[in-house]
């Protein structure tokens, strides 16, 4: 008998010629920038993953100790027999790892490649055979809107939507907002007892929040740099790497930790054309990773429309989980 094998669903529409202007348009501004979207190629992805063994960087590890010290309680608040929605699922660990605990009925996993996650899923699949796994490509940042064909999944059951890894820190708290009342208004469409668990970086002292995006071996500088071999290669640019270092520094009027590329010196970057001249000491942004404290983002998720907030911490009050139904 054939093995079962995972649902997949690509919708994820590959715009390029919306993204090379995107690309261009923020290059051209005057705070350049470039979205955090364009790190996660095959090596930024590898290099991401590095990241999160450093031991400056302390949001992955924290996020599973509470999971595991707090396991129960958390457990508790989980729906039943449920759809879960992984958003941002990537290698997928994270939520396989909560299985032994509660088991879903659906296992959704959403992220914009669906090729890395379709191996993945092929796995996860044979192992969990009373699991229905389905793996979906889209960029859910600005819609969540599911394939007609997983509707009796998403109403039939609870669901219970994941966003692990502090992922909204790269949200400003106004698209924060629009995105948490999305998947509140999912929750709405899945039987009672449907909610989110999501893990959020909290503010704290300034050396640890910068030292977690400039580690000492450099890996966030490579994760931050190679983002111009990416842009080279879709956009023909000829960024040369050698002139850029890597920036990383709280801004507190904000509180979110921005990523630059500084230029080392005065120099042109060409490309389609087009060209930008940069001077000594001028940035590209190339990310933001908001830090909110517990009543900011509890707030945010009463606005967004949540009620029954939960939360548990680390011992440090360095991140947190929230429970929101
Ligand atoms: C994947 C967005 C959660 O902001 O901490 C890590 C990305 N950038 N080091 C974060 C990141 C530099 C990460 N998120």
């Amino acid at each position: 008998m054939q093995d079962k094998q995972p649902l997949l669903f690509d919708i994820h529409q590959e715009n390029k010629d919306a993204n090379v202007q995107e690309l261009i348009q923020g290059l051209l501004c005057t705070q350049a920038i470039l979205s955090p979207k364009y790190f996660y190629d095959e090596l930024g992805s590898v290099l991401f993953d590095a990241i999160t063994l450093l031991p400056e960087y302390y949001p992955t590890r924290t996020e599973l100790q509470i999971f595991t010290h707090q396991a129960s309680e958390i457990h508790a608040h989980f729906p039943k027999h449920a759809t879960w929605i992984d958003l941002g699922a990537g290698s997928c660990q994270k939520a396989v790892s909560l299985f032994s605990s509660t088991m879903p009925a659906t296992y959704v996993a959403v992220d914009i490649s669906v090729e890395y996650l379709t191996n993945n899923l092929r796995d996860l699949q044979a192992k969990y055979a009373a699991v229905s796994v389905v793996g979906i490509g889209m960029d859910f940042s600005n819609s969540l809107t599911f394939p007609a064909a997983l509707q009796e999944q998403l109403t039939a059951n609870p669901i219970l939507a994941l966003y692990l890894g502090s992922s909204l820190g790269n949200f400003n708290p106004t698209d924060a907002f629009y995105f948490l009342q999305r998947i509140a208004d999912l929750c709405k469409t899945g039987q009672p007892g449907s909610g989110l668990i999501i893990g959020i970086d909290l503010v704290k002292d300034v050396d640890t929040l910068e030292r977690a995006y400039a580690d000492d071996l450099g890996v966030t500088a490579a994760f931050n740099l190679n983002v111009l071999r990416r842009v080279n290669s879709l956009l023909g640019s000829d960024f040369d790497l050698l002139d850029w270092q890597h920036i990383a520094r709280f801004n507190v009027q904000e509180s979110r930790v921005e990523m630059h590329l500084q230029a080392k010196r005065d120099l042109v970057v060409n490309w389609q054309g087009h060209q930008r001249h940069f001077k000594k000491d001028e940035t590209i942004h190339t990310e933001n990773s908001y830090k909110w404290t517990i009543e900011n983002f509890s707030s945010q998720l009463i606005k967004s429309g949540f009620s029954n907030i939960r939360h548990w911490t680390d011992t440090k009050s360095h991140y947190a989980l929230f429970w929101a139904s």
